[in-house]
């Protein structure tokens, strides 16, 4: 009787963390385009959630990502509804529509002048704000406009909005909530170097960082505000868009402060020339300029359409294309061997730097725009930020010879593949120096080695001054050895010295993954380390074993075999453990990643399985404190048979309950985590 009922406590928190994490990977998959696991691995998953709730139909609910139809629901973010619709703004592109908008609002005011105040559009994620007596009660995006999501814990995180208003007052505030230029290129190169796709523009950065179901990514990402308008003009004093926006700023609540009142459409023009110049020095992304009529009055008698208001209008700057002439294709060898081809440029401007070169991505774009040597093309920036090809001017060639893609490596010059299913060339070598620097350049990254200081460029000097040609090599660097690097000097020669020291302490999945075999990601390490427990282990493991592993399957095995049947991996293996570096998994524990790290945890009843002693070593060992009293800070209970009222304290309290056979299985997922 009681075991069924403690079993379904822990079934539903394992159905309540299954969900969120499925819904985290559509999310991801579905509304950001940024998919973070293979397809078996949310498979997987999904199948512990069908499996869970047939045995409990109760605890199927209709944000489960099984109860899905069609890929509806996209999250499960709850939906808000805008009693005041957030409106869109047509868009004019240029002087001429301008021109146009204001004598249309001048006839239907008729009137022969009409005061407008022009503000940056901020290319950034449209969002409402919600206060009531002075306190911010909700946050939601714009949605549709009439249906948003609510997501007040996401911007509860965003250090410009104000939790409590500097006036007390209740009322909906809304504007953009948009990532500085900076942080994105930030950003970015942080994910690059941890191998997970870049956002290709501050907006879907933002609108990543909002829209997470794990708040504490949304801190980590530094998000900002600019506020514009009250949905509800209830409480402000202001009669028009100006004195508004200098109304929201008293209330404590960000403004951007370029907005300017202007009389004419040539002030207005003046306005959008003077931004689409400043725009590039400006340290957050603009993609317009917004006009709106001044006067509230003047604003409801021009009144809406279905979708915008009739009062205003977006002009919407021109994507900026430059011409130049390519001088030459560079190609440059990754870490796999796969070649990408970078078109080197006459410098020009565009959109505020000077560019010289663009990525071509891979042979297979040369050719499909058939791209030449000496070519005149037309190049912009995509997202404002990252340079690319836009169009060839083919009619201003001069060369009749199509551009050949390279058949050698150029770097170690030997034979390229050109493997049937994958655009990249490779080059297969696997001594070619340009592999081994990119590899060593892995090998130190943070879910590998994790040895902090040992940037790109260190590793490059590393590498040409001949005192790194493979990984080992780190280990038998001295401290002096760094002082040949520009401008090392002792501290730093220290700190980088002590960082790889340390480094020989990681548990296996560290290097396992770090030694950068084809295919084995830092999931797989992690199955692969728990698995067989040390690196002579899984070099010697049988392909057949191997792939039946959970989630590990053919592709990982052959990869994996294929590797260490080499005959320098071994050496490079005995190597490494000659230099002292640790060669064992050293247990969940180790990695903080455990569930039940940080977790308070009560033992009560009669166990069977473990002695009371073991029981509590391995959980500190897991990072989990283990206490005598059942109280509100208990995370949960591991319960034996006789459990008398430390159970009763815990059912009462809605504390987690497990048996000895539910904490076992969830000891196994921790392993597999
Ligand atoms: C209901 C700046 C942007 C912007 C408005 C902007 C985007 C939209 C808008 C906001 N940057 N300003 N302004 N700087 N990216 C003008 C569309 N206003 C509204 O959304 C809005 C909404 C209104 C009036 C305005 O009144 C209604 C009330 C009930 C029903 C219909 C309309």
């Amino acid at each position: 009787m009681r075991r069924s009922m403690m079993s379904i406590q822990s079934a539903k928190k394992q159905v309540a963390a299954l969900k969120e994490q499925l819904n985290k990977w559509a999310h991801e998959y579905y509304v950001l385009d940024q998919p973070t696991v293979e397809d078996f691995e949310y498979d997987r998953i999904y199948q512990q959630l069908v499996a869970l709730e047939e045995q409990f139909p109760e605890l199927v609910t209709s944000d489960s990502p099984t109860q899905r139809v069609g890929g509806k629901i996209l999250s499960n973010f709850e939906k808000v509804t805008h009693e005041i619709p957030m409106m869109s703004l047509s868009d004019v592109f240029s002087k001429e529509e301008i021109i146009a908008f204001d004598a249309r609002v001048k006839k239907l005011l008729n009137v022969s002048q009409v005061d407008y105040c022009c503000e940056l559009k901020i290319d950034g994620l449209a969002i409402s704000l919600r206060y009531e007596n002075g306190h911010f009660v909700r946050g939601a995006t714009r949605g549709n406009g009439t249906i948003g999501e609510n997501i007040t814990d996401n911007l509860k995180t965003v250090k410009s909005i104000p939790y409590i208003l500097q006036q007390p007052a209740s009322f909906e505030v809304r504007g953009e909530c948009y990532m500085p230029k900076a942080s994105f290129v930030a950003l970015n190169q942080t994910r690059e170097e941890e191998g997970l796709a870049v956002f290709a523009n501050p907006r879907n950065a933002a609108a990543g960082s909002l829209r997470q179901l794990d708040t504490k990514i949304t801190s980590k990402r530094n998000l900002s505000t600019f506020l514009y308008t009250v949905a509800d003009f209830g409480p402000l004093k202001a009669e028009s868009q100006s004195a508004a926006l200098k109304e929201l700023q008293t209330y404590g609540l960000r403004v951007n402060p370029e907005f300017r009142l202007v009389h004419n459409v040539e002030e207005i023009w003046e306005y959008v020339e003077e931004f689409h110049e400043k725009r590039t020095t400006l340290p957050y992304e603009i993609d317009g300029i917004v006009i709106k009529v001044n006067s509230f009055a003047q604003q409801e008698q021009l009144g809406y359409t279905v979708k915008v208001p009739r009062f205003s209008t977006a002009y919407k700057f021109p994507p900026e294309e430059v011409e130049t002439e390519i001088l030459d294709i560079e190609w440059t060898v990754g870490r796999t061997g796969v070649l990408t081809p970078t078109a080197v440029m006459t410098p020009v401007k565009v959109a505020g730097t000077t560019v010289s070169r663009a990525s071509l991505h891979n042979g297979d774009f040369i050719q499909q725009k058939d791209i030449r040597l000496g070519d005149h093309v037309l190049i912009f920036k995509a997202g404002d930020i990252i340079p690319e090809v836009a169009k060839v001017f083919t009619e201003k060639r001069t060369t009749q010879e199509p551009y050949l893609l390279p058949t050698n490596c150029p770097v170690c010059q030997s034979q390229l593949v050109h493997l049937d299913e994958e655009v990249a060339l490779r080059c297969i070598n696997p001594m070619c120096p340009a592999q081994l620097a990119e590899g060593l350049n892995h090998f130190v990254s943070r879910n590998a080695m994790n040895i902090d200081g040992l940037g790109p460029k260190i590793i490059q000097q590393l590498f040409e001054k001949k005192l790194v040609k493979d990984v080992a090599d780190l280990y038998r660097l001295k401290v002096e050895d760094f002082y040949q690097l520009d401008k090392v000097k002792e501290k730093s020669a220290n700190n980088f010295y002590t960082a790889i020291q340390q480094s020989k302490n990681n548990s296996l999945e560290h290097l396992l993954f770090g030694l950068g075999i084809r295919h084995v990601g830092a999931k797989a390490a992690k199955i692969l380390a728990a698995h067989f427990g040390s690196l002579e282990k899984i070099a010697e493991a049988d392909v057949l074993e191997i792939q039946q592993l959970e989630t590990i399957g053919t592709t990982i095995a052959d990869s994996l075999t294929a590797y260490f049947a080499k005959p320098e991996v071994a050496i490079l293996i005995s190597e490494l453990k000659e230099l002292g570096v640790n060669l064992n998994y050293l247990g969940a524990a180790a990695s903080s990643d455990s569930i039940f790290s940080g977790k308070t945890i009560v033992l009560t009843g009669k166990l069977e399985q473990f002695t009371r002693e073991d029981l509590k070593q391995l959980l500190e060992s897991r990072g989990a404190k283990v206490t005598g009293s059942v109280s509100a800070k208990t995370d949960f209970v591991i319960a034996g048979s006789d459990a008398g009222s430390k159970l009763v304290k815990a059912q009462q309290l809605d504390i987690p309950v497990l048996t000895e056979d539910d904490f076992k299985q969830q000891l196994q997922e921790d392993d597999h985590a």
